[in-house]
């Protein structure tokens, strides 16, 4: 059995012990850690951890902890995962891995000088079902050579009061930013931002043009108070035909001369079985040290955070950015691969 810390307890901490709990045989729920001990006793309480702590490092350097989940606040990502590199433990650490490149290039020092990979992030939009088809419906030239994909990123309303058009790019749009790179194979070159007016004082939705280093196009909205449902969209189009993800609703009901479907109201429901497939991914990369072919890791936490950071200068300079990166470690090279 491969016993796991979860660091953080809050909404995604709270939803990755739900699924070690219920959904990852192979596994034991062994510590979970908050600052707020209260916090951590009533998650451990509901889920059935052996054991509860407040101290992060603590944590992860403890013996009876094999593999660490972190879902703590984005600002501790990076220092934390360091951590788990020193004690030697792999880590599935929730996106961004940093809002800093910086701070993620230091990650991939670290593992690199550690000489194995440790590191796995937590962009698990590549276990869903629709990327994944989209995914192999372009490695086996069913639609020709990608010309562009669209996407959309629509949540309920914003997760807090001082949410800004700038984090709608750099705290959600990471997910299009990664899953995007794994469909098409390709990196980022160039972005633009724009975001229209709202009739109210709430964040308007943020628009993004992107091109590649392959000659694609992709466009990105971002609309973080759409009001009506948590609604993702995609369609990959190639120059023979495209492959557009088909809502996901399990029913529709018909009644009084109107059909509807409904719309989760956040992304645990939306996406529960892509992040049960990605954790159980990370399993095996704990038990085996096998990276998983469709994980995402240190690099495209760089990548991500790189793309987002030209996004937010986008949005505000009002005009193209470049997306600079640094050359791609041979220590990153290799799985990319399409999912079984
Ligand atoms: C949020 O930032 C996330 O990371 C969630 O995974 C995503 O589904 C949500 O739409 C984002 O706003």
């Amino acid at each position: 059995m491969i016993r796991l810390a979860i660091i953080g307890a809050g909404l995604m901490g709270e939803d990755h012990a739900k699924i070690v709990a219920e959904d990852l045989p192979g596994a034991t729920l062994q510590v979970v850690c908050d600052m707020s001990g209260e916090r951590a006793a009533m998650v451990a309480e509901r889920y059935g951890a052996e054991s509860v702590a407040t101290d992060a490092e603590a944590t992860i350097r403890r013996d009876d902890v094999d593999a660490v989940v972190i879902a703590s606040p984005d600002f501790t990502h990076a220092p934390l995962t360091m951590a788990c590199i020193a004690a030697g433990k792999r880590v599935l650490c929730e996106k961004p891995l940093s809002q800093s490149p910086a701070e993620c290039e230091a990650v991939m020092k670290a593992e690199q000088a550690a000489g194995a990979r440790f590191v796995m992030l937590g962009f698990m939009r590549r276990y869903d079902q629709s990327y994944v088809e989209m995914r192999r419906a372009l490695v086996e030239g069913k639609i020709g050579r990608p010309l562009m994909m669209h996407n959309f990123h629509r949540n309920v309303e914003t997760p807090a009061t001082d949410f800004t058009g700038a984090m709608a790019i750099t705290n959600s749009a990471p997910h299009e930013f990664d899953v995007v790179r794994h469909v098409l194979g390709t990196e980022f070159i160039s972005v633009t931002a724009h975001q229209p007016r709202r009739s109210d004082d709430r964040v308007a939705p943020v628009v993004m043009v992107l091109e590649t280093g392959d000659g694609q196009l992709v466009t990105i909205e971002i609309n973080n108070n759409a009001d009506y449902g948590y609604d993702v969209r995609a369609e990959l189009v190639g120059e023979a035909g495209s492959i557009a993800m088909n809502n996901v609703a399990y029913t529709r009901t018909d009644m009084k001369l109107a059909a509807s479907t409904s719309y989760d109201a956040d992304w645990r429901g939306r996406y529960h079985e892509a992040y049960v497939r990605q954790n159980r991914d990370f399993l095996r990369f704990a038990e085996t040290g096998h990276f998983p072919e469709i994980a995402s890791d240190s690099w495209d936490g760089y990548c991500a955070t790189v793309v987002a950071e030209a996004g937010a200068a986008a949005l505000s300079a009002g005009r193209k950015q470049p997306v600079t990166m640094m050359d791609k470690p041979e220590f990153y090279q290799g799985h990319k691969g399409v999912a079984a």
